[in-house]
């Protein structure tokens, strides 16, 4: 049975987006498409924060969702966050169009990302290369310029 779940992100500023996602079984990489728009040309911190609540704005997602206790890193590397997305790229038009792929997040079970929030960033993921502490939580990326609770999509 294909699992699909689905975020709406918003915030305080011009950013807004959709992302997509499927999985074909639970023990399946997720495909994530969709939009983000209304962000500078670059790359942008893009990660899956622990909490599905925004009743302080994306705030209240709280740090990366983090179920094993592991340092901050690159969507790639062995030990990582399980919501460490990595970045995603505006272009010139300042939109960032998302298809790829993930082995690491799942939408079933009990470390499901369903009822978490998606978060984009204002600046670049260092993924943990940034050399100081914060570059190991964080990955540096800055405010949080839009957000939005994953749920289950039709
Ligand atoms: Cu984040
Ligand atoms: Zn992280």
């Amino acid at each position: 049975m294909v699992l699909k779940a689905v975020c709406v992100l918003k915030g305080a500023g011009d950013t807004t987006g959709t992302v997509f996602f499927e999985q074909e079984n639970d023990s399946d990489p997720v495909k994530l498409t969709g939009e983000i728009k209304g962000l500078t040309p670059g790359e942008h911190g893009f990660h899956v924060h622990a909490f599905g609540d925004n009743t302080n704005g994306c705030i209240s997602a709280g740090p990366h969702f983090n179920p094993h206790g592991k340092d901050h890193a690159g969507p790639t590397d062995e030990h990582r966050h399980v919501g460490d997305l990595g970045n995603v790229t505006a272009n010139a038009e300042n939109v960032a169009k998302l298809d790829f792929t993930d082995k690491v997040i799942t939408l079933a079970g009990p470390h499901s990302i369903i009822g978490r929030t998606m978060v984009i960033h204002e600046k670049k993921d260092d993924l943990g290369k940034g050399g100081n502490e914060e570059s190991l939580k964080t990955g540096n990326a800055g405010a949080r310029l839009a957000c939005g609770v994953i749920g289950i999509a039709q």
